[in-house]
């Protein structure tokens, strides 16, 4: 057989899991609690992910006023609402099965709240910007539950955040390439889901239990991070289990850039970071209108 064909076989095969991560609860921002899978000491960067934050807020707590630049955040809501407020008027609440994609580019100030009592849940995504992009104008797409891109077939549900699943696309533009996807598998069921070659990849557990990869694997369950190896079509996936499963798919187009983070800044260079720091406190380049800003939440709670 000539090699081309023997290739085309095993490109028909599922990517591996080639690291599981279980990320337990950890404080963060002001009284809020997050399992932070991406972004954590063991695996400070994924290409192009910064931060992957499955969070959990209840009033008084939360994100107050804080500055975002160099790179987009993604926050899907699961369960309750968020409200936010930017330095330039922009504000809103996201409910459950909401989803805002914020551009920070050359900066974002903003906060990030419970909009009511009981525990709000969501997600959090970092996605890096390459040099290019880094200060471009901040930029928001929204998008209402009722709104997200959805299909289902034979068990299988998908909510397309970003790219493409079961013939389905969603409106939203990345500005790095990327996929994001919210699968629910009732028992019984099984996906195959492409995902573009040399692109990095990863799940993560919402609900329930599944088997990734390879039929043979052991079941891995809510809250755990799984890395894809970079060989195969995509990923396969059963749910064995008598309960629902679901998770989130999501890959991107790797920057191959050098990374420097400070916090809520990532540029590509200290230098970067030491003018970006400077920005932010004299309220220069993307920053001005954070001289006389405050959120009216962080008023409100005396912050
Ligand atoms: C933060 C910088 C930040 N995870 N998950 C520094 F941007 C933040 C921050 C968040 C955040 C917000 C939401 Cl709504 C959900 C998140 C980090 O705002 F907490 C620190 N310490
Ligand atoms: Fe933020």
């Amino acid at each position: 057989m000539p090699e081309t064909q023997m290739y085309s076989v095993s490109s028909k095969e599922s990517r591996p899991v080639v690291k599981k991560f279980l990320a337990r609860p950890q404080p963060e921002g002001f009284g809020a609690t997050v399992r932070r899978s991406i972004g954590r000491f063991e695996l400070k960067y994924f290409d192009p992910f910064l931060v992957l934050d499955e969070f959990s807020v209840s009033a008084p707590a939360g994100f107050p006023d804080h500055p975002h630049r160099g790179f987009e955040t993604v926050t899907y809501m699961l369960q309750g609402a968020v409200t936010h407020e930017d330095f330039e008027g922009h504000k809103g609440s996201i409910e459950t099965g909401d989803l805002q994609w914020m551009t920070a580019g050359r900066g974002i100030v903003h906060s990030e709240m419970p909009a009511s009592n009981g525990t709000q849940k969501g997600l959090q995504l970092w996605i890096n910007l390459s040099s290019k992009y880094k200060m471009i104008e901040p930029r928001y797409q929204e998008i209402r539950s009722k709104d997200v891109a959805e299909a289902a077939k034979d068990g299988v549900n998908v909510r397309v955040i970003a790219g493409e699943a079961l013939g389905i696309t969603s409106p939203i533009y990345t500005r790095t390439p990327t996929m994001y996807l919210d699968f629910s598998l009732k028992p019984g069921a099984q996906v195959r889901q492409p995902i573009p070659v040399s692109w990095n990849a990863f799940v993560y557990i919402l609900e329930g239990e599944g088997i990734f990869g390879n039929s043979h694997s052991s079941p891995t369950t809510a809250h755990h991070l799984l890395l894809l190896g970079s060989s195969g079509y995509g990923l396969e996936v059963w749910n064995k289990s008598s309960k629902s499963l679901r998770f989130i798919l999501v890959g991107g187009e790797p920057l191959g850039e050098p990374v420097v983070q400070f916090g809520p800044f990532v540029m590509n260079s200290q230098e970067e970071i030491d003018r970006t720091m400077e920005d932010y406190e004299n309220c220069t380049n993307g920053f001005e209108k954070a001289r006389h800003w405050k959120s009216e939440s962080s008023v409100f709670l005396g912050f």
